[in-house]
């Protein structure tokens, strides 16, 4: 049986911790292979893999590491499948070193974090966004959760749940842009409804007074959460850790709402190739854009540079 998820460690030194997302993949039978790349030990071994990982028919990348944790972003850039990171904890900052290098991706990029050291969440997740095309699966994650035995239809559709009207405006124009033709606002407590209309993925936001929003929504349902964290300005060190300690959820970075709608694509995509090529082009045309700017900085020099991107 090919693979579904791939499971990669920055160093064999991760793979005890997390221990519980194998343990996991094991009682639901899901197929995964593991593997030691590291993004700074090896980074051509570990971007090549990433790039092969589509083709191989892998559904899902979940990447683990600590510190200065730059596996799973590195991972990201270099496939269009969901990447879930999980921050493993560090002696010194207890792995808010590991969580802020996973989750706090430029756009464009995204990566679904787990809160620190939670692989039994990872796994789920993955086994979740798996299960989307596997009914079999999807039963038995119920079953493990504790929800309804009625398995939901899956389909091309994001649900957003909460309101957030500026952010949710970001995410649907741009989920229309990658070509997912259904995402449609709900209010938190209607998962009945998103299980009704079939919902691939939801994004749930949550600001200060609302951080448990998306795992109050991920304990009511097996459908993929993606947590969109907002915040008008600096935030306090508890932020993240708070909104990420229950799960099964992955969150992208703060204020990043195309990033989680590039995330919930990346999970319609499974079943709808022309997703997958409208995150392809959208990708190249991000890597030109940058590529143009980097050319012009050559050509122009700093100064000349800088003085135009001050007028
Ligand atoms: C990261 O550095 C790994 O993911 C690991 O968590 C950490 C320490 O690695 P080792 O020094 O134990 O190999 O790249």
């Amino acid at each position: 049986m090919s693979a579904s998820v791939e499971v990669r460690v920055g160093s064999d030194s991760d793979l005890p911790k997390i221990e519980r997302l194998f343990a996991v993949f094991e009682a639901l039978g899901v197929a995964f292979e593991a593997r030691v790349l590291s993004a700074h030990r090896t980074p051509g071994r570990m971007a090549a893999r990433a790039r092969e990982l589509e083709g191989a028919g892998v559904r899902v990348s979940v990447a683990a590491a600590g510190g200065a944790a730059h596996l799973p972003g590195m991972t990201a850039s270099e496939t269009l499948l969901p990447v879930i990171g999980i921050p493993i904890e560090t002696a010194q900052l207890r792995g808010a070193d590991s969580l802020l290098s996973i989750v706090q991706m430029p756009e464009g990029v995204p990566v679904g974090a787990v809160g620190i050291g939670q692989a039994e969440n990872a796994g789920l997740l993955a086994a979740q966004i798996v299960g989307q095309d596997d009914a079999g699966l999807r039963a038995q994650i119920r079953a493990r959760r504790g929800l309804s035995s009625t398995v939901p239809p899956s389909k091309a559709f994001v649900a957003l749940v909460g309101k957030a009207e500026k952010p949710a405006r970001e995410a649907m124009d741009l989920l229309t842009e990658l070509g997912v033709e259904d995402a449609a606002i709900f209010e938190p407590g209607a998962i009945a409804e998103i299980e009704k209309a079939g919902a691939r993925a939801i994004i749930a936001w949550a600001e200060a007074d609302s951080l448990s929003r998306p795992a109050e929504v991920a304990a009511k349902t097996d459908i993929p959460v993606i947590a969109a964290p907002l915040a008008p300005g600096a935030v306090p060190s508890d932020f993240l850790p708070r909104m990420l300690e229950k799960g099964p959820i992955a969150s992208v970075g703060i204020n990043r709402p195309k990033n989680a709608a590039l995330w919930a694509a990346m999970i319609v995509a499974g079943a709808a190739p022309s997703v997958r090529e409208g995150l392809r082009a959208h990708r190249e045309r991000q890597a030109e854009e940058v590529e143009k700017k980097d050319t012009k900085l050559v050509q122009q020099g700093i100064r000349a540079y800088l003085a135009a991107m001050k007028k």
